[in-house]
């Protein structure tokens, strides 16, 4: 049996880091050329975000870039990941470029090249220009053209100095929630609209990596190239077949649904037979240009789907507990999902956790933050993705979400996901236990890994 509290080994070469994204941190909304996004519209909409916030400010990282630098270089992480805000670097979503936006994100590479920290950058967590919304959004094909020229700008500009380009984060959540339950912006909540926008997201995914590939090409670079998605193992809460069969539809709708067309150029069966199609229009060579080989495959995980067709729904016992956000902690989930991918796609490339963390009530006392919880859950999971590669899932990073404490979409500020605590009133970053902890953690993984080299 695998001991939990036993010391785990992980590659020499992997890759350690913490994550975060641009409308959630960095504020400076109408500064320096930035268009609105859709998020800009939504949280300017009343009773959209829980506590009335905005991300005009968040964590100002616009103006902390450097402090906040200096933090991951201090967590020992040797890669950062953080995404580019579309309507920062082209305000409308098509024309002109913004030089400022674009200067922005060359200084803040600059400086972490110089700290020898590799970026990992996701081109779209959410925020569509406003301009595009204005033309339809994501219902509208013309915008995956539009994403594919803009991803195309991104590899010319940078493709020297980044390691990875994530198209998309969390397709799932730009269709389900921006559209499906209408949670997030846009705010649309049209279930057959949902799907198409899915369709659409995936296409702008296959269009820009094909222009990326192009412009990588002549630039002789090495920048690799992938998507990241949200992901869940789907648990049946009995054994009932009505269960069974309900946690398998559910996993077709949320993972085989992004990860099928990717992988094998085609909708998984099972997901269309339960569907409202009366939207959905795919054309012809759709699925040939969305099922495009990618270098990486980044896995968001959290929890796991507990599914349940009894009324009302058997909910999970929760033996580790719950995060603030009501997420069930389940790292056994990560093992099981990661197994499950190896198993059903023989084209799988290599893996990045690219998020993984938990919402906690944190508090100040004494100056300190002892978030206890977090660290073991970041504990937990690393054993579970121990045990992943282990069974032989190439896994090649570990991405904690997220860095600091952040805009947490329609929760506002209400919940903290970071490993540095966040004062908003001031701007003052403070490192929680859980910070410490893993800054020490991936300093001892450095040093078993150093020491097996000599
Ligand atoms: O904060 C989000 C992030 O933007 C995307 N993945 C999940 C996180 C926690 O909800």
């Amino acid at each position: 049996m695998h001991n939990k509290n036993s010391t785990i080994n992980f590659p020499s070469s992997f890759t350690w880091g913490v994550a975060t994204s641009a409308y959630q941190i960095e504020g400076a909304s109408a500064i320096d050329g930035r268009g609105p996004s859709i998020w800009d519209t939504f949280t300017h909409t009343p009773d959209k975000i829980i506590d009335g916030s905005t991300g005009d400010v968040a964590c100002d990282h616009y103006h902390h870039w450097v402090e906040d630098v200096e933090i991951i270089a201090a967590l020992n992480v040797n890669a950062y990941r953080f995404s580019i805000s579309w309507s920062r670097v082209q305000p409308l979503g098509y024309g002109p470029w913004n030089e400022k936006g674009f200067e922005f994100y060359a200084k803040l590479l600059d400086k972490l090249a110089e700290k020898n920290i590799a970026a990992h950058v996701t081109l779209y967590h959410w925020d569509l220009p406003q301009g595009l919304q204005d033309r339809g959004g994501w219902l509208n094909r013309e915008t995956a053209t539009r994403f594919a020229d803009y991803a195309a700008e991104v590899a010319r500009r940078f493709g020297d100095r980044i390691t990875t380009i994530a198209t998309h984060n969390e397709p799932w959540c730009s269709a389900n929630l921006g559209y499906g339950n209408g949670q997030f912006a846009p705010g649309i909540a049209d279930t057959a609209l949902s799907i198409q926008v899915s369709h659409h997201l995936l296409l702008s995914h296959g269009l820009a990596i094909q222009a990326m590939r192009a412009v990588l090409r002549n630039l002789n670079s090495s920048t690799k190239l992938g998507i990241v998605l949200n992901q869940w193992t789907a648990m049946p809460a009995t054994d009932s077949p009505q269960d069974r069969a309900e946690a398998e539809w559910e996993y077709a709708r949320s993972v085989q649904w992004y990860m099928d067309p990717i992988f094998k150029l085609k909708y998984p069966q099972k997901a269309l037979d339960r569907m409202d199609l009366n939207k959905f229009l795919v054309h012809e060579n759709d699925m040939n240009d969305i099922g495009q080989a990618i270098d990486f495959l980044g896995v968001n995980y959290y929890t796991r789907a507990y599914v349940s067709t009894e009324n009302p729904p058997k909910k999970p016992e929760g033996k580790l507990g719950f995060s603030d956000m009501g997420w069930e902690i389940y790292p056994d989930g990560l093992t099981d999902l990661l197994l499950r991918l190896q198993r059903e796609y023989p084209r799988l490339p290599p893996i990045y956790i690219t998020e993984n963390g938990m919402a906690a009530a944190d508090k100040i006392e004494g100056g300190k933050i002892s978030d206890e919880t977090r660290i073991e859950y970041v504990r937990l999971h690393l054993h579970a993705l121990h045990q992943a590669i282990a069974q032989g899932v190439d896994v090649q990073g570990y991405f904690y979400w997220s860095l600091l404490d952040n805009f947490e979409w329609n929760s506002g500020y209400a919940k903290r996901f970071g490993l540095v605590y966040v004062d908003y009133d001031t701007q003052e970053r403070i490192l929680k236990d859980s910070a410490l902890w893993y800054r020490d953690f991936i300093a001892a993984q450095m040093q078993a890994a150093r020491s097996k080299i000599q």
